[in-house]
């Protein structure tokens, strides 16, 4: 039976990474998968999530599952730090959560739950967006429509495209949006047209799915929830996925939480009982010691800090590194990069051709996605003129 299943292509993003990963060369640039690197070039634990963790092994008394909707104490720190401490609807009780594996799980559980309410539901994603998002939503049984989003020319958003797309959108469809950090863009959504959108979705009765993988790494932790937090406030219903994995280093130990902001306090307990149901569906129980460092983390003011702290300083340095890079490339070609400086979180187009991507592998181990996205955590003093100086090169022909 099993012999009738032939070899998948690899994921195109981890693909990358492994091939980079075996390539002998000592200049490789790594720009591949989003996650952050250090000056230094490597993934660091931080400091906050290191003492949770004596802590949580000095204290753990049981390795016994896991309750179905997660760590009481994560849920509670994951809905303030995403919604806000004064959130009204989190005052009046409307939200509710449970723990994911990772922000991929909070996606698929907020499938499971779109689909359980409403079957036939078409979901509207960014053009272009998150490839792994197809995947994850499209294997419960949904269906997409696609609105404009990135406009290559201006290397922003066409929000002019956006809207007049989205005018389609009615009761019953869903709309993904990146919360922050735009995934593979970094074009994000002023708060005014966060705004615009919010009066489309209560003007056409569409669900908002809000993404937010990113938290803390574009402009700082409040400011990137502000558009999430603003259709809050003006809907009545919003799914949200969030992720530990950027924001608290906490990759492998698939940390994340579906949100559930709905009309009534009563609709948000069931809406734990939908979710906990699709998660017995998938994987029963999330995993434990993710959750529990960030619950700690969250919940200690002493460790809140440190870990404010030490994020703040990742997202100061990719903003200094978006700076020096589109100086960097300016001194290699005549080409205009300040829209790299303008974009926020770990993402760019740099705005290649697909052979030029190629070009950079081949004729230099830069490896970046073919589509030209960079993780610009990955440059440091180290490789950035050998990366400008390379991009320049193939750029030149
Ligand atoms: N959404 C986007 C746009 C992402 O880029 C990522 C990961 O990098 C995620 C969600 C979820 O990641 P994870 O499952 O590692 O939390
Ligand atoms: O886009 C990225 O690079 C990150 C990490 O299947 C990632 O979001 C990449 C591929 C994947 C899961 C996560």
């Amino acid at each position: 039976m099993l012999d009738k299943l032939t070899q998948l292509p690899e994921d195109s993003i981890l693909g990358l990474a492994a091939a980079c990963r075996v390539d002998p060369n000592p200049h490789k640039v790594d720009l591949t998968v989003g996650i952050y690197m250090s000056e230094a070039g490597i993934c660091p634990v931080f400091d906050a999530v290191r003492l949770a963790q004596q802590a949580l092994i000095e204290e753990e008394t049981t390795k016994a599952y896991m309750p179905p909707a997660g760590d009481a104490t994560f849920n509670t720190g994951m809905q303030r730090l995403v919604m806000g401490g004064d959130s009204p609807a989190l005052a009046a009780g409307r939200v509710s959560s449970i723990q994911t594996p990772g922000g991929c799980g909070a996606i698929r559980i907020g499938a499971e739950v779109i689909h359980a309410a409403a079957p036939d539901a078409r979901v509207w994603v960014s053009d272009p967006t998150w490839p792994v998002h197809i995947p994850l939503l499209g294997s419960v049984g949904l269906s997409f429509e696609t609105y404009r989003y990135y406009d290559p020319a201006e290397h922003g958003v066409n929000f002019e495209g956006m809207v007049a797309d989205l005018q389609q959108a009615r009761r019953g469809d869903v709309v993904l949006l990146h919360g922050c950090c735009h995934n593979p863009c970094g074009a994000d959504l002023s708060l005014e047209q966060w705004g615009t959108i919010a009066d489309m979705a209560e003007r056409q009765g569409f669900l908002p799915f809000v993404d937010i993988a990113y938290q803390g790494l574009g402009d700082g932790l409040e400011t990137d929830a502000a558009g999430v937090r603003l259709l809050a406030e003006r809907l009545p219903e919003l799914i949200i996925a969030a992720s530990c994995s950027k924001n608290m280093g906490l990759y492998r130990e698939r940390t994340g939480a579906a949100i559930f902001v709905c009309a009534s306090a009563d609709n948000a307990r069931a809406l734990v009982s939908q979710a906990q149901v699709a998660a017995r569906r998938i994987y029963s129980m999330p995993p434990a010691h993710g959750a529990l460092l960030a619950g700690r983390i969250l919940s200690d003011e002493a460790l809140t800090a440190n870990w404010e702290d030490e994020l703040q300083a990742m997202c100061r340095r990719i903003n200094g590194l978006r700076t020096s890079l589109m100086s960097k490339l300016q001194q290699h070609s005549d080409r205009d990069f300040s829209f790299i400086e303008r974009e926020k979180g770990m993402f760019s187009f740099l705005g290649l051709t697909p052979a030029q991507a190629l070009a950079l592998r081949e004729q230099h181990s830069v490896y970046m996605l073919d589509s030209s996205r960079i993780n610009v955590a990955g440059v440091n003093g180290a490789n950035i003129d050998y990366l400008a100086e390379a991009v320049g090169k193939v750029l030149r022909g």
